[in-house]
């Protein structure tokens, strides 16, 4: 089933109008746009059962609890995954740093290597550097193919010892799309005796992702760019390895027994939310998944490929757009980095913006990436399941636009 053409409908925020033109929102790697449903569960919750969870013996706090447990259920499903193997967290970043200090503070050693990519979002570099820098362990890097914008795989062989304890790789770039062949990249990984943590930001909306096809030991993705609300994301680690893994936060809920001098902590996922958990953001990322499993993933990933297919056409009609990743639409998704010669990128954001349409511009938190393809920023335009190909069409008029502002010639 195609993805239905009124489902703009969903998405208050998308009636809008910015200066009497249409809202053409092309910015949805940054954060998606909310559907009805998933601003209804909020409000629900604060109006008629907001409560603490885990805590209160009276009715409306019981109703919370099994809505915030009921919410980890549905996401764990959504990934093919166990309830008690996904930790709510305040969006990938915490999720990345949750690994990085829970199990790299525990099972890095001095002298270890860490694995990480070129293409990484500085969410899923830093706190490996920082890792490294605490236990004295050294980062390894795989390269990107400035040409396509996909890893060298051939350089994976070369930083792969058996000194890697953790390889961290994303899914999807937030920059050029390159979809990476996580499963090949794992097995290789495993075959060493390392862990795999994939960040799963940019692919778990857009396609279906599966735990135990992706082959990995952790997963960690955010909520707000998959039609919930920013302030909750997930954290899917493996059983065993999230048992084995001490506490992140120290607090209230993710104990047994306390004494004064130390503690006993409850199994996974609680041990590693201590305090109040975000409960309301939490129900409705529930929501958000169910929404999107009404329309199918298999939809949402279509409806992506045919708009990234209709935009790579149109985008090279356009004189001085250079668009970078790959060509191949069956090896990228739907986020569209691209420079128009002779004019910087935050210049094109801006007069785009002066006609209704939303494209981010800069380094988009990926500057080892940008200086491995020679630049310093691009313009981005990322496309989500609301999307249209009008969208698209309004992106080109808007470039040519603004060719005309900087008086270059047509
Ligand atoms: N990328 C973008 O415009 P948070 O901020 O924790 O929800 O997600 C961080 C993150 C991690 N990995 C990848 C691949 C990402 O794309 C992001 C967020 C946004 O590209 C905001 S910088």
């Amino acid at each position: 089933m195609p993805i239905p053409s009124d489902v703009r409908q969903d998405f208050p925020l998308l009636q809008r109008s910015v200066d009497g033109k249409p809202l053409v929102y092309l910015d949805s790697a940054a954060t998606s746009q909310k559907p009805r449903v998933v601003l209804e569960a909020l409000q629900r919750y604060y109006e008629e059962y907001n409560a603490n969870v885990h805590r209160g013996l009276y009715r409306i706090a019981e109703r919370a609890t099994l809505a915030y447990e009921e919410a980890r259920a549905k996401v764990a499903a959504f990934i093919g995954a166990a309830a008690e193997e996904v930790v709510f967290t305040r969006g990938t970043t915490e999720a990345i740093n949750l690994v990085a200090y829970a199990y790299g503070d525990a099972f890095v050693r001095p002298g270890d290597e860490i694995v990480v990519t070129e293409m990484e979002h500085h969410s899923n570099l830093v706190p490996w550097q920082l890792l490294a820098q605490r236990r004295g362990a050294r980062l390894r890097v795989v390269r990107v193919r400035p040409e396509d914008g996909t890893l060298d795989l051939e350089g994976l062989d070369q930083v792969l010892t058996d000194r890697t304890r953790l390889v961290a790789v994303a899914h999807q770039s937030n920059v050029v799309g390159t979809i990476n062949p996580v499963r090949e990249i794992a097995q290789r990984a495993h075959a060493v005796g390392a862990v795999v943590l994939v960040d799963g930001a940019q692919s778990v909306p857009h396609m279906p992702v599966r735990v135990g096809e992706l082959g990995c030991d952790f997963l960690a993705f955010s909520g707000h760019k998959m039609c919930g609300p920013t302030g909750i994301g997930v954290l899917w680690g493996r059983r065993g390895l999230l048992e084995a893994m001490p506490p992140f936060h120290g607090g209230g809920e993710m104990i047994e027994r306390v004494e004064l001098e130390r503690s006993t902590y409850k199994d996974p996922p609680h041990r590693f939310e201590a305090g109040t958990p975000n409960i309301a953001d939490a129900i409705a990322l529930g929501v958000a998944v169910e929404y999107l499993q009404s329309l199918g993933m298999e939809a949402v990933r279509e409806h992506e490929k045919a708009l990234v297919r209709y935009a790579l056409a149109q985008l090279a009609e356009v004189r001085g757009v250079r668009v970078y990743g790959p060509t191949d639409l069956e090896a990228r998704g739907g986020a569209v980095a691209f420079t128009l010669e002779g004019v910087h990128p935050h210049d094109v954001a801006q007069v785009l913006d002066s006609e209704g349409v939303c494209v981010r511009a800069g380094h988009h938190c990926a500057q080892p990436l940008h200086r491995a393809l020679g630049l310093a920023a691009t313009a981005r335009a990322s496309v989500y399941l609301y999307n249209t190909p009008e969208d698209i069409d309004a992106l080109v008029r808007g470039l040519e636009r603004v060719r005309a502002f900087f008086g270059l010639s047509r």
